[in-house]
């Protein structure tokens, strides 16, 4: 059973005018393309490819936009650092983020997931700036946890948090075991009730 029920997919968006009504609260996840962002907004809201994991050109491209209850919802944003995209698309990218980090009112918390064995990128500081610039609190999940050892995932979550200082939470999770998804859903609730308990 999910606990999410009502939990659907909406829309996705290429552009600023295509983004849902600003209103209700919003939960953004961010990362690195193929970190594990679909995966874990699968395991949150416990149901198999609720976020599409395959790897569909044009689809991860978009801002995509899920009810989670009420008027919240989750958005997996476009993943990044693609070796083999082109400048053009690169901009668009950064533009989208920009606008969508600036005029969000909605937005409550951006979830950021980083493949434990890769640590934070060039990238994942550019999407913690946008946060940081405007006030929102940051949730990293460090995923893939199951294809490390206990003791080198235990060294790489100190190392970011160490790294990250006091601008954001950290946890271990992996959407193979589920290491996590307590933890991870309780952030998220925080997110959207507006408590930032950090
Ligand atoms: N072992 C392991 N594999 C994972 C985990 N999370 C995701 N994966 C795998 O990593 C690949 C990418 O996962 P996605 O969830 O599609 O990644 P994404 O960040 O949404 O990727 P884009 O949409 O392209 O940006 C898939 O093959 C997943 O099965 C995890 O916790 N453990
Ligand atoms: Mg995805």
């Amino acid at each position: 059973m999910s606990l999410y029920p009502e939990a659907q997919f909406l829309k996705s968006a290429d552009a600023p005018s295509q983004f849902i009504e600003d209103s209700g609260a919003e939960v953004a996840f961010a990362g690195r393309s193929n970190a594990g962002k679909s995966s874990a907004i699968n395991i949150i809201v416990n149901r198999r490819q609720f976020a599409r994991t395959s790897k569909t050109p044009g689809r991860t491209r978009l801002v995509n936009f899920f009810h989670l209850r009420d008027s919240e919802r989750l958005v997996d944003l476009p993943g990044y650092g693609f070796a083999k995209v082109a400048d053009k698309m690169r901009n668009h990218w950064a533009d989208l983020m920009a606008d969508y980090f600036e005029m969000r009112q909605s937005l409550k918390g951006m979830f950021l997931i980083v493949d434990i064995r890769r640590q934070l990128t060039d990238f994942d500081r550019q999407m913690l700036s946008f946060a940081e610039s405007v006030g929102l609190p940051t949730h990293v999940l460090l995923t893939k946890t199951d294809k490390l050892k206990r003791g080198q995932a235990a060294k790489a979550l100190l190392e970011v948090r160490r790294d990250l200082g006091d601008g954001a939470t950290v946890q271990h999770f992996s959407a193979l075991s589920r290491q996590g998804e307590d933890e991870a859903r309780a952030r998220l609730e925080e997110f959207l009730a507006g408590h930032d308990e950090a």
